[in-house]
């Protein structure tokens, strides 16, 4: 097995606008944070979008060399948590060994669209998605990811804002037209930046961040803060 830390992943220090939440709890929008799903579904993702083969991926993803990591997670919403340690394979992996050879997604197919059992989703830039610590796991702190967490496989996005990483994940899409794409309803396309970095404070597009900062900061749990 192959231990991996990513560089800049540890340490005390947080990005700019976040501070340390007390523990690693359930989180998201309103229409999606508490839906309730089955604990127990076999993993089954289906590959889709702009290729030339549609396919299903189950325990296959076992064939991938499987990687640990720790790293921090930060919530647009301000809450960050340090070291959390996942396990699973990287993104960029499943699309060079999987994807591309089997699904065959068409040139320009580089956004890509991650959906969950909730019926939550979200879009990534293949550019971003191919970085070493993208992660799809199935494991957090030793154990199989609970439901709280995106049993039984979630996307792993450090250096990007949480709502980049699609838990529950059913589906992945790889679209040439970005117009295909929309924020699921009834959020605005508004709340989410193509890209979320978390370095570079890209909490959501147009909106300035001493705007968001204070609006989103409401949002924060109580029992984190
Ligand atoms: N399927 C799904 N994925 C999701 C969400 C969600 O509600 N549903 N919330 C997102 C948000 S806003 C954050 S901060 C993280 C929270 O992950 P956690 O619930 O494991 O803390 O999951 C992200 N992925
Ligand atoms: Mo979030």
């Amino acid at each position: 097995m192959n231990k991996h830390r990513p560089a800049g992943a540890k340490g005390c220090e947080l990005p700019p606008g976040q501070f340390e939440a007390r523990e690693f709890i359930r989180f998201g929008l309103g229409r999606f944070r508490n839906k309730r799903l089955a604990p127990d579904v076999p993993l089954s993702i289906v590959v889709g979008g702009d290729i030339r083969t549609p396919i299903e991926i189950g325990n296959r993803l076992s064939g991938l060399n499987r990687i640990e990591q720790v790293s921090d997670f930060h919530c647009v919403t301000s809450w960050s948590i340090h070291e959390l340690a996942w396990s699973g394979v990287r993104f960029a992996d499943f699309y060079r060994c999987l994807v591309v050879p089997e699904a065959q997604p068409d040139t320009g197919a580089e956004l890509v669209v991650f959906r969950g059992r909730d019926g939550y989703r979200c879009a990534m830039l293949l550019e971003d998605l191919l970085a070493d610590d993208i992660l799809l796991a199935d494991r957090l702190d030793g154990k199989p990811l609970d439901i709280a967490h995106g049993a039984p496989l979630r996307l792993v996005a450090p250096a990007h804002y949480g709502y980049k990483s699609v838990k529950y994940l059913c589906a992945i899409d790889f679209l040439t037209d970005r117009r295909k794409y929309r924020f699921p309803l009834p959020y605005p396309g508004l709340m989410d930046h193509p890209r979320a970095r978390v370095a570079k404070e890209e909490r959501a597009r147009f909106l300035p961040n001493w705007l968001i900062r204070p609006f989103y900061r409401l949002f924060v749990p109580k029992e984190i803060r």
